[in-house]
């Protein structure tokens, strides 16, 4: 399966982009010339890269011992322990693709990847913040009609152990990946009814991390704090986890992003750079500024990234002198395209732009609804192509035919304007998506659920302003004429029931009676959010 047109492959190979080495071969490298160095630190443990390394080798014996082949899919839903590299780089090892699905899913959105994705194994913890993972397991492999196995993280209940899978001298699949194959599958936010899984090779991937790590000035002693969801493209890849990895430093899992926990670590470890989302750097800010002198010492903290979502110029200023450090803004998409503020660009664009892309050779347009080029200064949709941005979502051929145009550009959704020095503005969004904070919603999505309650005869699911996520979702419902109008604390009960993840239930429920609409009668979003203002 080749995910670029072999012209586009050859050019990023020839301009030195696309390397040929695989994800999980930097662990190998620095396994050869480090091997004590430490790779990971969590709550309980801390893997050398040599441990790292043959973790990564059993476990992808254990998995071609087991029948997994390469290019089986199997669906990762773990949480920030160090378990989670050892079954990411193993699975890679083996060719076997991860659908790197995060904590907070719930049943409809795991069965969907599974039966999706035709997965042979899902890979839980037992519990996570409260909840039972192998409760959810059990549903999810009584609803999808293909063999599942089911591995746990912690106390395997009915299932198998992660133990189980490790395999101390079985041999590896005989084939080494090659680089331009599908490597995992990504998750996008999404705007129509159901996330999109996002086929990423070693090749363009590695470059996007490789580049990252160069921009973001990683060294060996770099020190990353994974605060956000491992499996989430930011913390993943920009540079995140992998590319600490890529320079040989030391990433520490944080169990929950609470400022309690996160600053804490950050002293312990002597961090020196971690990414979050907005409203998390204004909590950790609000934190260190309630403790003063007294709190966690932060001056090992050199580099704060935050993306996501937007971030406001006046959050922006009061993050750096909160927390000591220097601010990176960071606006980003598992699809591809990831734009940085750069330690040479003055305060002024720091605070105010959301960066410039990773490469020379990104493409980026900013284009009126005609896919007209627009002028810099000029607010319009942007739309992207390059070396590390994909052609298509996996196994979507309408829903790519426009997503993307003819000629290979990723209709990001989202409106920028670019200014005289190439840095990027986000100024809206024309996809019908809610960013709560980072967490994206699709609209359709949670629509779709609730159209199918007894007493909902239509509903419109929009962003409204918030304080501290920036937006969050209303959803906007018209009851039949016959129904009783049930407690808005219902509607949201419904949603959870139907199994969607939490961050997916509307925070507000609206009655009306009918819907603004547009000129040619759809309902227009625009003028609903203006009437939760
Ligand atoms: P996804 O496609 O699900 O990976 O989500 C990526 C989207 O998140 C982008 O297309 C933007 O809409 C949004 N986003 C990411 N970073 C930023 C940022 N720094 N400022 C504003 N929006 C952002
Ligand atoms: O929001 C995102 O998806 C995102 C933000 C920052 C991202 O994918 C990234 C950096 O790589």
């Amino acid at each position: 399966m080749t995910l670029y047109p072999p012209e586009a492959a050859a050019r990023h190979r020839a301009a030195g982009y696309w390397t040929g080495e695989l994800l999980d071969e930097m662990v190998r490298r620095h396994a050869a010339a480090t091997p004590d160095r430490i790779a990971v630190t969590d709550r309980e443990r801390q893997w050398s890269y040599a441990e790292l390394d043959a973790r990564a080798d059993r476990l992808a014996a254990g998995m071609a011992a087991r029948g997994l082949r390469r290019g089986d899919r199997v669906v990762l839903q773990l949480p920030n322990v160090a378990e989670f590299f050892e079954v990411f780089f193993g699975a890679l090892r083996a060719g076997v693709v991860p659908v790197m699905a995060l904590p907070a899913h719930r049943r409809a959105e795991i069965a969907y990847f599974c039966a999706f994705a035709e997965a042979r194994a899902l890979f839980v913890p037992d519990r996570h913040e409260g909840f039972d993972h192998r409760e959810l397991a059990a549903e999810v492999r009584a609803a999808v009609p293909q063999l599942l196995e089911v591995f746990v993280v912690g106390d395997p209940g009915p299932f198998a152990p992660l133990a189980e899978l490790r395999s101390p001298e079985g041999a590896l699949p005989p084939e080494r990946p090659d680089s331009g194959d599908l490597a995992f599958l990504q998750l996008s936010g999404g705007s129509t009814g159901l996330p999109k899984l996002i086929p990423r090779c070693h090749d363009d991937y590695l470059y996007s991390v490789r580049a990252s790590a160069g921009i973001c000035e990683l060294t060996p002693d770099s020190v990353y704090l994974c605060a956000l969801p491992a499996a989430h493209n930011f913390p993943l890849s920009s540079p995140g986890t992998l590319g600490t990895f890529f320079a040989g430093g030391r990433v520490v899992l944080a169990p929950d992003p609470s400022p309690a926990t996160a600053l804490a670590l950050i002293a312990r470890e002597r961090v020196t750079l971690t990414g979050v989302v907005p409203p998390l750097a204004l909590a950790w800010a609000a934190a260190a500024e309630a403790a003063g002198d007294g709190g966690p010492d932060l001056s090992s903290l050199e580099l704060l990234q935050v993306g996501g979502a937007k971030l406001s110029e006046g959050a922006a200023r009061r993050l750096g002198p909160a927390l000591g450090c220097r601010l990176q803004q960071v606006f980003g998409m598992a699809e591809g395209l990831v734009n940085y503020t750069r330690p040479e660009d003055d305060e002024h664009t720091v605070l105010t732009t959301q960066g410039r892309p990773i490469s020379p050779d990104d493409e980026v347009r900013v284009v009126d609804d005609h896919d007209r080029d627009l002028p810099d200064g000029t607010p319009g949709h942007l739309l992207t192509r390059g070396p590390y941005t994909v052609r298509g979502y996996w196994r979507a051929p309408e829903h790519n035919a426009r997503a993307f145009t003819a000629d290979g550009f990723y209709r990001t959704g989202d409106i920028v304007r670019r200014t005289a020095t190439g840095h990027l503005v986000v100024e809206g969004r024309a996809k019908d998506q809610i960013n709560r904070g980072g967490e994206k919603v699709a609209a359709e999505e949670v629509e779709n659920v609730l159209l199918a309650h007894p007493a909902v005869h239509d509903v419109s699911v929009v962003a409204v302003p918030d304080e501290f996520l920036g937006e969050r979702s209303c959803a906007y419902v018209i009851l039949r004429p016959d129904a009783e109008r049930p407690r808005p604390v219902e509607l949201k009960a419904f949603v959870r029931a139907a199994g969607l993840a939490g961050f997916k239930v509307p925070d507000r429920v609206e009655f009306v009676d009918a819907f603004p609409s547009t000129g040619i009668g759809k309902v227009s979003k625009k003028d609903l959010r203006a009437t939760a203002n």
